[in-house]
């Protein structure tokens, strides 16, 4: 038995294509249901569906063998336990640094609202930039307008968020995608049949 952890929300719609591609598919009566494990068109293969931010934790466990995650929350969660098996090339966005237009961000002690503190931190510290980290959990945006923050660390794609609210990204910090994870002690106990479905999705991709 293999169990893979998807996140839900925006990575989801992207990843039952690729799955579906490789052979594994889950049907809409799965979908739509109110069930945690939902089954697939392989017995031997079960699907969890969660927080993308519980991805790694599932699968550092071991409670998935496999996983799906955004590399943004990978970074966050530090490499305990998971490998990183291929880059899928889905849901790109961009980790950025973004202020208003007049910031100057190179003065003194910066102040830096962000869900992703690990890789904030670790982005200013290799540039001996010292910084405050204010942690939120959402709307980053408002940070600078109401002057809790000099500036954000959030992900970015069309850039329309940022716009609209007067904000511009200044700095590129790491390029984002969709990675395939897995459990280290599953890799080695489950090889053949994990390396079976690497094979499948990489000609997919
Ligand atoms: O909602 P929940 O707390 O459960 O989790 P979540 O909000 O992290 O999940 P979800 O469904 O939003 O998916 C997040 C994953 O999608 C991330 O981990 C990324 O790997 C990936 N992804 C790709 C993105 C974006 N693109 C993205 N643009 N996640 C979030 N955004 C947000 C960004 O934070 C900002 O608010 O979209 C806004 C910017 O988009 P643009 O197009 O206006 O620039
Ligand atoms: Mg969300």
């Amino acid at each position: 038995m293999l169990t893979i952890a998807l996140s839900k929300g925006r990575i989801l719609e992207q990843t039952l294509p690729l799955l579906e591609k490789a052979g594994l598919s889950i049907s809409e009566k799965e979908l739509q249901s109110r069930k945690l494990v939902l089954d697939t068109n392989l017995d031997e293969i079960k699907v969890i569906i969660i927080r993308a931010s519980d991805v790694p934790v599932f699968v550092q466990h071991g409670a998935a063998d496999l996983g799906i995650a955004g590399k943004d929350v990978l970074l966050e969660h530090g490499a305990n336990g998971v490998f990183e098996l291929i880059d899928l090339g889905i849901s790109k966005c961009k980790l950025m640094v973004a202020s208003k237009p007049d910031q100057d961000l190179n003065e003194g002690t910066l102040k830096v609202a962000t869900k992703y503190v690990k890789s904030a931190k670790a982005y200013f510290h290799s540039q001996g930039r010292q910084v405050e980290i204010i942690k939120l959990s959402g709307a980053m945006e408002l940070a600078p307008i109401v002057g809790l923050a000099d500036c954000i660390v959030d992900l970015v794609d069309t850039g329309n968020t940022l716009k609209a609210n007067n904000l511009i990204p200044i700095e590129l910090i790491q390029n984002i995608s969709s990675r395939l994870i897995v459990n280290s002690a599953s890799f080695n106990t489950k090889h053949s049949k994990i390396n079976d479905w690497l094979d499948k999705i990489k000609d997919n991709l």
